[in-house]
């Protein structure tokens, strides 16, 4: 009798094999610009399947380690990382996964597209070391735009921007505290003036969530002592440099690694500052307006992490789907497995081209180049990309476990570990519903939806393809859906909130639906009839999936059906409690 044993499923070279990458970039950049970029992106697409891959392996095998006290008792908080996350570090600083979008000289606003089409190839084989390089981006970003003429937040910007791995440095963010991931207004870290007039401060509070513990440095908030502004605009923007020229944490203890569900390779701590040496970036008060400047860079790092999740999984699977035989063909060949793994694919297109538009939007903002709606757009669609794509994922990784049987569900695969990962991605930097409401934040403050539409209705009115102009009418008319439900919730806060994601999703969806037929345009007239596939499969599903006004009194029921009616007992009286003590003064004693 022959034995049998499954092929695995392959990697190839993963710009090579994106053919959405691929049609993007050539249509996107310039025909000078894409012949400067496309050998570093082929040679990265050929390094994400091979050696960065086992680089990968290798740190997810040998997760951080806390080590509190030295073998004579001396409290040293040490943590201990794999050879591989170090090495990921460095191939991070010679590949320019940060640095190219500072370097601005030879592709201006398009250094930002080139370089978050690398992050999107280095991240599946990172080990996640794309979270650290987030924030390091962020840090940079904010230090350029807040920093001013301080010498040690320049020398910073320098070391984050750099692409030699001796010099480069990893930021952390370090905003979560014990009181709220979400609502940062209760930070309880207060900031004491060393005195000098130089911006030096002492921090001391508690941080819950700080990933990236071994960078070297960390952007944070914290609250002047003294400083009587209620809420998050008595918070200020501190830069932390976590080390002293010995190589000693700065009067900061790790309390101990986060355990969780994935991420695994990457050290997550909570850590209490003691005095730590902190300088004010950007002058005292509204540091949440500071520090989004990060975060609306990690979010949209975020967004391509996601992407590229989704990408690894659909390759992974494709490629499996033409080794399996099952029923006597190839999985590939069974119409429904086809049609299961199109779906993703479609879902994965439509994804990415959300992504990376913000991505121009973000890279025009950065040279001074966006018009009004472009920053309009860039405010509104930069929750809205990292909200749906951060829910997609989870999807998309799921059902590609899934098209793997039971070895999707088997440890020693590595499959597993690509949902694990997903997960992190609707959480991290603001949940799904966080999001929603920042949307609401970003519709409220201006002209945006007017923007949005206008951007929805030029791309739609430029097409040419017949195929595709049939599709125009649906696109147009979730566009014009989305703006009666604006109008008409426009008064009402608790409906907008209740029906938030709702409304996210449908910006969502309208604007990639415009966006996926403009290229599918693009591509159709350069004989590339795949992306006019995915375009129209994209717009034949619901593309605003708002709440109707039929629906609308039942979703403001929703805390009776969870918690009973709100009488003067129960859960419903707790809550109303709870709610009172969090709004107004006094203690809660119920
Ligand atoms: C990858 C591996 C990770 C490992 C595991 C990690 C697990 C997860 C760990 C975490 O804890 S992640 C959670 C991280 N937390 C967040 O992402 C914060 C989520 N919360 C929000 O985003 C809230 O919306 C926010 C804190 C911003 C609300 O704060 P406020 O103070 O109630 O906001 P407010 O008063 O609306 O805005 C203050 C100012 O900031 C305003 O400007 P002005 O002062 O000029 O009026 C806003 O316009 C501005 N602002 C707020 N959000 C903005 C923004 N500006 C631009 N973009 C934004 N997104």
């Amino acid at each position: 009798m022959v034995e049998f044993f499954q092929d695995p499923p392959r990697l190839g070279n993963q710009f090579l094999d994106d053919r959405v990458l691929r049609s993007y970039v050539r249509r996107t950049l310039p025909a000078g610009a894409f012949g400067d970029v496309e050998p570093g992106l082929r040679r990265l697409g050929a390094r994400a399947a091979t050696d960065l891959l086992a680089l990968a392996d290798a740190a997810e095998q040998q997760p951080p380690r806390h080590v509190p006290y030295d073998a004579w008792g001396r409290r040293v908080d040490r943590i201990e990382t794999a050879d591989a996350w170090r090495a990921l570090d460095r191939v991070a600083a010679e590949e320019g996964i940060v640095a190219t979008a500072y370097e601005r000289a030879a592709h201006g606003a398009l250094s930002r597209v080139h370089q978050l089409a690398r992050l999107y190839l280095y991240h599946p084989s990172s080990a996640i070391y794309s979270c650290p390089l987030a924030m390091t981006d962020g840090a940079a970003r904010a230090i350029e735009r807040h920093g001013g003429v301080d010498a040690r937040l320049r020398d910073a910007f320098d070391h984050l921007t750099s692409r030699d791995p001796a010099s480069f440095w990893t930021a952390g963010q370090w905003m979560t505290e014990r009181t709220g991931g979400s609502d940062v207004s209760g930070t309880s870290t207060v900031a004491r003036t060393a005195g000098g007039g130089n911006g030096d401060y002492r921090l001391f509070g508690t941080k819950w969530f700080t990933s990236a513990t071994t960078s070297q440095v960390a952007m944070t908030l914290a609250r002047i002592e003294g400083d009587s502004a209620p809420g998050s605009a008595g918070l200020s923007l501190f830069y932390v440099q976590l080390r002293d020229e010995a190589g000693d944490l700065q009067r900061i203890c790790v309390n101990r690694l986060k355990d969780k569900l994935g991420t695994r390779a990457l050290p997550t701590a909570e850590l209490t500052l003691e005095g730590t040496p902190a300088i004010l970036v950007g002058g005292s008060g509204h540091g949440v307006r500071k520090i989004a400047t990060i975060l609306n860079i990690t979010r949209l790092y975020n967004a391509v992490c996601a992407v590229a999740g989704m990408r690894r999984a659909l390759a992974l699977a494709t490629d499996f789907a033409t080794r399996r035989v099952a029923f006597g063909r190839p999985l590939a060949a069974h119409p429904l497995h086809a049609e299961t793994l199109a779906a993703m694919a479609v879902e994965h297109a439509g994804a990415f081209h959300l992504t990376f538009h913000v991505g121009e939007l973000l890279g025009k903002e950065e040279v001074g180049e966006a018009s009004d709606d472009e920053l309009l757009l860039l405010r509104l669609l930069t929750p809205v990309a990292k909200l749906y794509t951060g829910k997609q994922v989870v999807a998309v990784t799921s059902e590609a476990l899934e098209a793997f049987g039971g070895a999707g569900y088997i440890e020693d695969t590595g499959l597993p570990r690509l949902l694990r990962d997903a997960q992190v991605l609707s959480i991290w930097e603001g949940t799904t519903n966080v999001l929603s409401l920042d949307v609401l934040r970003a519709v409220g403050k201006g002209d945006a939806l007017r923007a949005f539409a206008e951007a929805v209705t030029r791309r739609l009115d430029a097409l040419a393809h017949p195929a595709l102009r049939a599709a125009a009418p649906r696109v147009a008319d979730a566009g014009r859906r989305i703006a009666e439900y604006a109008a008409r919730v426009a008064s009402d806060g608790e409906r907008q909130q209740a029906g938030a994601r709702a409304f996210a999703f449908a910006l969502a969806r309208t604007y990639t639906a415009a966006l996926l037929l403009e290229h599918a345009d693009w591509a159709a007239r350069h004989d590339d009839t795949a992306p006019t596939t995915a375009a129209l499969r994209w717009c034949a599903q619901d593309l605003a999936p708002l709440v109707a006004d039929s629906d609308a009194e039942h979703r403001a029921a929703s805390s009776a059906l969870l918690y009973g009616t709100s009488g003067s007992e129960g859960h419903g009286a707790r809550l109303s409690a709870v709610g009172s003590r969090l709004s107004g003064p006094g203690e809660w004693t119920g």
